[in-house]
């Protein structure tokens, strides 16, 4: 694979002769090519940038030194297996499958923008003669794209065949199946008076995987719910962490659900039947929060934070003509799973009145822990690991 990086920065691409990049460069898997840009300038002072049209801040990067670089390196005609990377922090994010497409190719060349960006007219020209992506790193801003190149050709080059020596290390790694990586333990197996999970000591295989994908499973759910994928399929019905486009949808269900819970506890204040959308907006964001959706529609919901060492679980809901089908349930045996370590106890709160619910907590393994306030109870089960 051929890459050509073209920036008014060459010494910042320095660390591609390092690291893994330079390992595949030694073995002949990869060429790099860095080029400053203004080779292609002609004027005395080298000129790269100019003024935006229609006014603005900053500068703009000229398009006839781009148009020449990319004539001088790929010719004038159409060019295959070639793919242009514009580096901006307007392109598409930067992912694992974009690293994979990447990975496919003959010959990557990198348009590393600064200032304001490039003259959109360079992207539109090149893509008349090759495959173009506008890639951005992620949702920040650099000064430069001459990072994102460094990232992306690390991540790709690492996928080209030959390049690692363990193929399965690529498979099993983080993002690859759309999870988060498991936590890792090496030797010694106590330090500094922690202990490595014993699962991991027991040599029973299948213990292992299974332990690995919860811990996958959980962190991916707490740390990038928008990673659909840590959801769970159960018949028609998904389970998966909210997300902030649930919130109407929510607010409707939570009323029409607490209705209900407000006939069997008359003269109680129910606050899940009186609060603003603006509350419920706030809670979904710092609380934990599972939704479940069946043909698109959205039917059941459970939230949990932890409160000392209590993993407080509340607002468990379903839609009034799915009841009785296992979905509450399923929905608090999934709350439950992820609890955080520090979690002793599970702990719930009812209506006194709300014969029912306490029926299937009962079942659940929860115990009455008395009346907290009047109307409402608290039931408990303690955390086994
Ligand atoms: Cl590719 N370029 C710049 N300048 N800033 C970024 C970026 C790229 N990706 C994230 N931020």
């Amino acid at each position: 694979m051929i890459v050509d990086v073209l920036t008014i920065f060459p010494e910042y691409l320095a660390p591609l002769e390092l690291s893994l990049a330079g390992k595949a460069r030694e073995k002949g898997l990869i060429d790099v090519r860095v080029h400053d840009l203004r080779q292609w300038t002609h004027d005395r002072h080298r000129t790269v940038d100019d003024t935006p049209y229609g006014g603005g801040a900053g500068m703009v990067m000229k398009p006839e030194p781009w148009g020449e670089a990319f004539d001088a390196l790929l010719g004038e005609g159409e060019v295959d297996g070639v793919t242009v990377v514009f580096t901006t922090p307007s392109g598409q994010p930067f992912t694992q499958a974009v690293a994979r497409e990447l990975a496919a190719r003959d010959r990557i060349v990198f348009a590393c923008g600064r200032y304001e960006g490039i003259d959109q007219r360079v992207v539109e020209d090149i893509a008349t003669r090759a495959e173009v992506r506008e890639i951005s790193l992620g949702d920040y801003v650099l000064n430069g794209g001459e990072v994102a190149a460094l990232a992306i050709t690390e991540a790709v080059v690492r996928l080209v065949p030959g390049f690692m020596g363990n193929a399965a290390s690529l498979v099993e790694e983080s993002h690859e199946d759309g999870l988060l990586e498991y936590p890792v333990y090496t030797k010694p197996a106590a330090w500094r008076g922690r202990e490595v999970p014993p699962v991991l000591l027991s040599g029973d295989h299948a213990a292992i995987a299974a332990w690995r994908h919860d811990q996958a499973v959980r962190r991916t759910a707490e740390r990038r719910p928008d990673l659909a994928p840590a959801s769970v399929l159960l018949e028609d019905v998904e389970i998966r962490p909210v997300q902030p486009a649930d919130a109407g949808e929510l607010y409707v269900l939570q009323r029409a659900c607490w209705v209900q819970e407000q006939h069997d506890n008359p003269g109680v204040r129910i606050p899940a039947l009186h609060e603003t959308y603006d509350d419920l907006r706030a809670w979904i964001a710092r609380d934990t929060v599972l939704v479940a959706r069946s043909a698109g529609r959205l039917v059941g919901a459970v939230r949990a934070s932890l409160d000392g060492e209590s993993w407080d679980i509340g607002r468990l809901m379903v839609a009034p003509d799915l009841a009785g089908r296992g979905l509450g349930r399923t929905l608090l045996e999934r709350i439950e799973a992820l609890a955080p370590e520090a979690a002793s106890t599970y702990a719930l709160f009812t209506g006194a009145g709300s014969v029912r619910n306490q029926r299937i907590y009962k079942k659940a393994g929860y115990r009455l822990r008395g009346e907290v306030e009047p109307g409402v109870v608290r039931m408990t089960k303690p955390v086994r690991r």
